[in-house]
């Protein structure tokens, strides 16, 4: 039997991180808790990409982009689509999650997803705190438990 895990050692993973500018108060915390993450698990700052783009509608074209580049090992999305703001939120969140999940199977690019979909301010500042708990942080430590457990798959 063969058993398959990926580790959270991040050393020489190259790591592309797409960030929405809408709620950028938000997201820039969420991106402080990735670049935390990643630096905690030995990814180079000189490893890391960051692609902003205006909302988080914009996020998935962004990802597949990168993820076609061949330069990433994985990839992190970071957003905040905040019900209590817009009517639109129905129409940004359910397609920017479906599609990220389809780039995932599309391209085989792991992509770690914090694009926040809450109810309020106050929910989105609780999941992006300096912290534990920031969801920016935690999508960046799965993205490097992906990357790796998929390569470790791949060279069997
Ligand atoms: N974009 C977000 O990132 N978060 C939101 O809460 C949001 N709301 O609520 O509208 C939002 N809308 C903008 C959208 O992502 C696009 O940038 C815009 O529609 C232009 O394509």
């Amino acid at each position: 039997m063969t058993t398959f895990e990926g580790t959270q050692d991040g050393t020489g993973l190259r790591v592309g991180i797409v960030c929405s500018r809408f709620n950028e108060f938000i997201v820039s915390a969420l991106l402080d808790g990735a670049k935390r993450g990643l630096a905690h698990h030995g990814v180079a700052e000189t490893n890391i990409d960051v692609a902003w783009v205006p909302g988080a509608y914009e996020i998935p074209v962004t990802a597949k982009a990168m993820a076609l580049t061949g330069r990433y090992d994985t990839l992190v999305t970071l957003g905040a689509v905040i019900r209590g703001e817009t009517a639109h939120f129905e129409y940004v969140a359910g397609p920017v999650a479906d599609s990220i999940a389809q780039i995932q199977l599309e391209t085989g690019m792991p992509i770690g997803f914090a694009v926040l979909t809450v109810e309020n301010v106050e929910q989105a500042v609780e999941r992006s705190g300096p912290g534990a708990g920031n969801k920016g942080e935690e999508a960046a430590v799965g993205a490097i438990e992906m990357a790796n457990v998929l390569r470790a798959i791949r060279s069997k």
